[in-house]
């Protein structure tokens, strides 16, 4: 049995049944098994804040012990709740973090993952979060001890996972394929091939800025620049706003965004749409899911956002679902002088060996 199973068993009986927390790869195949087992309740949160205070209000109302998942990154998302919530001098709310440790000591990382990997065992000291660190093998006596002490101190406690703990589970075909026929790398393409030079595009966070960077890579003579938000998940979208009412010399952006990134911190595109800047476009690539770390889904197909983007004030909802329209939509989209948004439907599928982007000091002095 894997390690992810056995974990999840071991929480079961000891009456952990209650599961949040935002995608991270390291956690991937944890993840992927909490949905292949009954009697747990999960639910995917848009950011990890939002995780652990979903876990508090249910642990106050239930008394049982939550497991909050997410990636290192999101401990800024979350000290708010940890230290001003669930905080032994606040409510003193007992739970269990276990977070993937992106960056961690000794192992190569991207940059935007080498700062928070080297403080994230301090971050926790300082939030007096007592943490075992799970490395290849997993000891469950010791797990169960810090169980123990989580219930009888009512405190949160953390597991700090290395790469290596679920590395060699096995978990069969987790991302299943969407219907969406469009591939996010066609679009990227098309629009870059339409864009005019004045134009600057604003990137997500995973797979979109990848993609985007390989298609710059092989066609240096493509109009526009990029800025790739390669961290700082959820803000490309406020970051975007930034840079289009910082110009001085008028320039078109493009903030080309993620459904899981949208969704955390949706909130953002609110003060957007309020500014009704002309020379600010949004693309959101909607895929269902985080597809970056593993395709687990977002849960954004039940809603309706030409009715949301147009309740928060965007001017215009377009939308491509089919390739055969791509061209045609891209062009209206590019050529109106207005804050529309835009919703493409896009298969959860990247191309293979996708680079990242690098020196990221030359990208931002580039693209000013
Ligand atoms: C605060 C924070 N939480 C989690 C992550 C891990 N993470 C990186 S990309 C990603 C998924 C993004 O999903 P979406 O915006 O829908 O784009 P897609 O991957 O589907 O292209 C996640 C969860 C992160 N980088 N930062």
């Amino acid at each position: 049995m894997g390690n992810s199973r056995k974990l999840i068993k071991f929480f079961l009986q000891n009456n952990i049944k209650f599961f949040s927390g935002v995608p991270d790869s390291v956690l991937k195949p944890f993840i992927e098994s909490l949905n292949k087992f009954k009697g747990i309740k999960h639910q995917v949160a848009v950011n990890e804040g939002s995780a652990v205070s979903l876990a508090a209000g249910w642990q106050v109302a239930t008394k049982k012990l939550p497991l909050i998942y997410m990636q290192n990154s999101g401990l800024g998302n979350a000290i708010n709740p940890l230290i001003s919530l669930t905080h032994k001098k606040v409510y003193s709310i007992p739970m269990i973090l276990m977070i993937g440790w992106r960056g961690e000591i000794n192992r190569y990382d991207e940059p935007q993952h080498v700062e928070m990997g080297k403080i994230t065992k301090d971050i926790l000291k300082l939030l007096n979060i007592k943490t075992l660190i799970l490395g290849k093998s997993v000891n469950l006596q010791k797990i169960k001890r810090l169980i123990l002490y989580s219930l009888k101190k009512k405190q949160p406690v953390a597991l700090l996972i290395k790469k290596e703990l679920f590395e060699n589970d096995k978990i069969g075909k987790i991302s299943k394929l969407n219907n969406n026929e469009i591939m996010r790398f066609d679009f990227l393409k098309e629009l870059v091939n339409q864009i005019s030079k004045n134009t600057k595009i604003v990137s997500t966070t995973g797979y979109t800025s990848r993609e985007l960077n390989e298609i710059r890579k092989n066609n240096k003579s493509l109009n526009g620049k990029d800025f790739y938000m390669v961290g700082a998940m959820g803000h490309t979208s406020i970051f975007s706003l930034g840079v289009a009412e910082g110009l001085v010399k008028q320039s078109n952006i493009i903030c080309i965004d993620g459904d899981g990134s949208m969704l955390m911190h949706l909130g953002s595109l609110f003060t957007i749409a309020n500014q009704k800047k002309h020379n600010f476009k949004y693309v959101l690539l909607n895929n269902n899911c985080h597809e970056s770390v593993g395709s687990q889904a977002t849960g954004i197909k039940k809603t309706d956002l030409k009715l949301l983007s147009k309740s928060l004030g965007f001017k215009e909802y377009l939308r491509i679902s089919k390739s055969r329209e791509m061209k045609n939509i891209i062009n209206v989209f590019l050529k109106k002088n207005r804050y529309d948004f835009l919703e493409v439907k896009i298969k959860n599928k990247s191309i293979p060996n996708l680079g990242r982007p690098k020196n990221l000091k030359d990208i931002i002095k580039k693209f000013i």
